[in-house]
């Protein structure tokens, strides 16, 4: 793995509007954590901070979350060396007026970042790295930077704490199972992290007639209420669909985003959804399905394609996320994916092998900054 060169403590604004759903946010926090880790302090602006209540209930030393209102209350704030604006969320008039002002005050370079979605697509290592400049309002003459994750060399990669599969490694999954009062006796473990997945009745049934146990662990919110009403439909179409009671149901709570690597690491499968928990997942080495966060001109498609590509899925691991996302053309009686997890692994074991090779995100996203600086 590259080394880790210290880099100096910079002062860190990052700006964070909630779309929908948590990812948003916790890519944000999991960066802000991470850079603060590192020695930086980070100051989260974030116009919905709701989830970090459970997603972080400790907080983090070295990072301070504001509420992001509008209009931004600048009293007594000094925008810091960096800001760095995610996913396109537009910094206000005022804070990058204080920033610019700042700067020329200081006699210092600006660093600006604009951090994109993930995608293993094209674009994302063509663009990384490119500067836009500013051409009006009061960062007028100023040069923004795009910084874009990946799953290659060539981009900015995906974010990885220094301590991360260290920790993996020393998990130890049956007291974790204890602790979330999971009566556990060897099932196959598969986690459920998903919105509305097409696919989703097809895999109750695979696992309802396989010859090995599961417990399907199920996060709250979407994922739960999906596979309640899917259940509730079987159950009317076929009463007998888990006769053998070979497959069990356990309902999580809400769980920390460490508790949610935890639950990644305790399970066999993992099924996981949006961009934060994909990574994570990815880290976690076990089969994967993805539920990729829909958009309405259909990009999604190419997206998963272009994902399924860099990890090398063989045919059935393609087939089940065609099936899983509701991207297969519509018939009649489309026939359940084959759900084989034992086949998807090795190409898993080789993507995270691969990724471990490469610099992690906070690690280049330094490095970017101080060149620039
Ligand atoms: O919530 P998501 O669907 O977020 C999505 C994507 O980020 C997408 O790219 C974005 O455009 C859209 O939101 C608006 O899935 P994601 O990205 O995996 O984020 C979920 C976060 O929630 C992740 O940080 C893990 C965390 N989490 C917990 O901390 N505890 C839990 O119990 C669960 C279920 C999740």
């Amino acid at each position: 793995m590259p080394s880790e060169t210290p880099h100096p403590a910079l002062r860190w604004d990052i700006f964070c509007r909630v779309i929908d759903n948590f990812g948003d946010l916790g890519v944000c926090w999991r960066l802000a954590c991470d850079l603060a880790g590192r020695g930086q302090v980070v100051r989260l602006w974030a116009d919905d901070v709701s989830a970090l209540a459970w997603m972080a209930p400790q907080g983090a030393s070295g990072v301070e979350v504001k509420a992001w209102a509008a209009p931004i209350d600048m009293t007594g704030i000094t925008p810091g060396e960096v800001i760095l604006e995610a996913f396109g969320c537009e910094i206000d008039e005022e804070f990058i007026a204080g920033y610019a002002r700042n700067l020329r005050n200081r006699g210092q370079k600006c660093a600006w970042i604009n951090l994109e979605y993930l995608s293993a697509e094209n674009f994302s290592a063509r663009c990384h790295g490119l500067p836009s400049p500013v051409m009006s309002g009061p960062g007028r003459g100023l040069t923004k930077h795009f910084f874009y994750p990946g799953f290659t060399a060539e981009t900015g990669g995906l974010l990885r704490e220094p301590e991360l599969l260290a920790r993996q490694a020393r998990f130890d999954r049956k007291a974790w199972l204890d602790d979330v009062g999971l009566p556990w006796q060897g099932e196959r473990l598969v986690s459920l992290f998903c919105y509305e997945p097409a696919g989703l009745g097809g895999l109750l049934r695979s696992l309802a007639s396989s010859a090995q146990a599961s417990c399907l662990l199920v996060t709250p919110g979407r994922a739960t209420v999906a596979v309640r009403a899917e259940i509730a439909k079987m159950k009317t179409l076929d009463r007998l669909w888990n006769q053998r009671s070979v497959l069990s149901v356990f309902y999580l709570p809400q769980l920390s985003q460490n508790g949610f690597d935890h639950l990644l690491w305790a399970s066999d499968v993992n099924f996981v959804r949006g961009e934060d928990s994909l990574v994570r997942a990815l880290w976690a080495g076990k089969p994967l399905v993805w539920h990729i966060y829909p958009q309405h001109d259909g990009v999604h498609a190419l997206k998963l394609q272009a994902f399924l590509d860099w990890l090398q899925a063989p045919a059935s691991l393609r087939a089940f996320h065609r099936r899983w996302n509701g991207l297969d053309a519509p018939g009649p009686t489309l026939p359940d994916a084959p759900f084989e997890p034992e086949r998807w692994q090795d190409c898993m074991a080789q993507a995270r092998a691969k990724l471990r090779e490469q610099e992690d995100l906070s690690t280049q996203l330094l490095s970017f900054i101080a060149k620039i600086l």
